[in-house]
């Protein structure tokens, strides 16, 4: 019998029941609790939310298992020694494909002008076909990806950019300092998926806000420090970026005094893109247990290095 200390005390009414069926349904024989001598603990279950703070006596413990996909929050904890792995859950990934594709489309129509239009203008603007749209995502990876074939899918010309060369079928793969200026250069919607780490803080500034064609789209379900907050205003101010709708702030709540929440071209949306569901996550950490217990190598191992 394994011990699973779940760490997370607010989600623990939401993996009560699913967590321990769903290691029981892949042959695990654990117990699932919430408090437990650290020496006795297998796995800890995390999120940020979690008040475990020192892992240092955690001496038997074979992995720690986060129910969010960034891992900004943990990764650089310097007693944590054990291995980390980041959630990558389907219903995630289709939640934020959702977010991302809906709110792309509402630019992409112009739909804002149909539903807020109290002089009863009859404007029939056109919009054009998406095939004639230029996105690019920033972050090939298991977000990015889905979402970038999503858009593909409905054939908008899709770029993607990633640290590393990638190839998704459908869509221009970027990478590296000049594939980023390459990727923003007339892109006219703009998504950021890509983990917080110090080498993606202010991916977008006033330089490469400058990239984008006129008027173009930021979508930011990624993390708020991809963006500068200020370049982002000045570049909203200008008419170089038309509108900016943000999932993720450096600051959560976002403070009531921040400019974004007044500003007539920047929707907030109070981090909702993706949300990890606990009947499919609980099904990914029991399959990640069952691959240590069999000897096998973790799924979606943090990079400590990299953080992420
Ligand atoms: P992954 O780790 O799967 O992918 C990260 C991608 O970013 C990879 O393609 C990686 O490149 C790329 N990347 C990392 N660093 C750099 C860099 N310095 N330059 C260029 N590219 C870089 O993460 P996920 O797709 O699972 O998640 C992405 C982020 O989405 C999370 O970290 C989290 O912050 C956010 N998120 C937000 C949610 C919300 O509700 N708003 C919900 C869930 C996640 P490479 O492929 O070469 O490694
Ligand atoms: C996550 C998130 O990282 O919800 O999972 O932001």
């Amino acid at each position: 019998m394994i011990t699973v200390l779940f760490a997370a005390p607010d989600l623990w009414g939401e993996y009560s029941d699913v967590l321990p069926k769903a290691l029981s349904d892949a042959g695990i024989a654990a117990q699932v609790v919430q408090d437990a001598a650290p020496e006795t603990v297998d796995y800890i279950i995390y999120a940020p939310s979690a008040p475990l703070q020192d892992f240092t006596p955690f001496t038997r413990t074979k992995a720690v298992l986060s129910l969010w996909a960034g891992v900004e929050r943990i990764v650089g904890n310097d007693t944590l020694t054990q291995p980390l792995c980041r959630m990558v859950d389907p219903s995630l990934t289709e939640s934020m494909v959702e977010w991302v594709v809906g709110h792309a489309l509402r630019h992409h129509l112009g739909i804002d002008a149909h539903i807020v239009n109290p002089g009863h203008v009859w404007n029939p603007v056109v919009p054009p076909l998406a095939r004639n749209r230029p996105v690019t995502v920033l972050g090939l990876g298991a977000l990015g990806t889905a979402c970038a074939q999503a858009l593909a899918g409905l054939n908008f010309p899709v770029t993607g950019w990633s640290r590393t060369q990638k190839s998704v079928s459908g869509v221009k793969c970027l990478s590296g300092e000049d594939g980023l200026r390459q990727a923003l250069t007339g892109a006219q919607i703009v998504v950021t998926l890509l983990p917080r780490t110090p080498g993606t803080e202010n991916t977008l500034n006033a330089d490469t806000l400058a990239l984008t064609a006129r008027g173009a789209v930021i979508l930011n379900p990624g993390r708020g420090p991809l963006i500068d907050d200020a370049a982002l205003l000045d570049a909203l101010e200008t008419g170089q970026i038309g509108h900016a709708t943000l999932d993720v702030f450096r600051v959560e709540p976002l403070p009531q005094d921040h400019a974004f929440w007044a500003h007539r071209c920047v929707t907030v949306t109070p981090h909702i893109a993706a949300d990890t569901r606990a009947s499919s996550a609980s099904g990914v950490i029991a399959e990640n247990i069952r691959r240590a217990e069999a000897g096998q190598p973790l799924l979606h191992r943090v990079d400590r290095v990299l953080g992420y």
